[in-house]
């Protein structure tokens, strides 16, 4: 009775080990999924606004972030637009999402494919958040990280002359999954980027 049991308990373990061997690597595909689908909606777009620009005012760097005017996500026209921007949730100051490579929000689907609907309105992906992240990088050095007002404008040690939209930009974009039984979000993808 003693090793039944434990060969009973042994093939429990296994199933489950199995299972979260197999959610896990779903979830991490799904994630990855996610953040590509961000890189896409961000390819080609200029680093600072392609009207304004980021230029200093008083010592502040102006157009940073989102412009006057650009509230939605379909707004978003330069690559600082996006930083701090949450596609999913409910946190305070997330936008609708989580989001794919057209802005379009990402349906809850069910298993036999059909959207999942409140009433009359579309039911958005549960339990997925992409988090967008943008920082001025030096352009001979990825690894330092400059302030949006950073510039340089004679060459030194640290590098080259640099007007404040003259830096490299990392863009990182973070996808978090919190299920069910999850008590805090997980984070299973980070996608990371430079524009020189
Ligand atoms: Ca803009």
């Amino acid at each position: 009775m003693v090793i039944l049991g434990v060969g009973v308990l042994a093939v429990i373990e296994a199933q489950s080990a199995f299972f979260r061997a197999n959610e896990f690597s779903s979830l991490a595909a799904q994630g990855g999924y996610l953040a590509g689908e961000v890189r896409e909606r961000m390819r080609g777009l200029t680093k600072h606004d392609p009207v304004t620009g980021l230029f200093l005012q008083s010592g502040a760097a102006v157009g940073w972030g989102p412009e006057t005017g650009e509230t939605m996500e379909a707004d978003f026209d330069d690559i600082d637009d996006y930083n701090g921007a949450i596609f999913g949730g409910s946190a305070t100051g997330a936008r609708p999402g989580p989001i794919d490579a057209r802005g379009q929000i990402i349906l809850q689907v069910d298993f036999d494919g059909n959207i999942e609907m409140n009433g009359a309105a579309q039911v958005a992906l549960r339990n997925w958040i992409q988090t967008v992240e943008v920082v001025k990088v030096e352009p001979t050095n990825s690894a330092t990280t400059r302030a949006p007002n950073y510039e340089r404008l004679t060459a030194n040690s640290d590098g080259p002359a640099v007007r404040v939209d003259q830096l490299s930009m990392r863009v990182t974009v973070i996808v978090t999954y919190q299920g069910m039984d999850d008590a805090t979000p997980r984070e299973m993808a980070r996608l990371s980027w430079l524009v020189p």
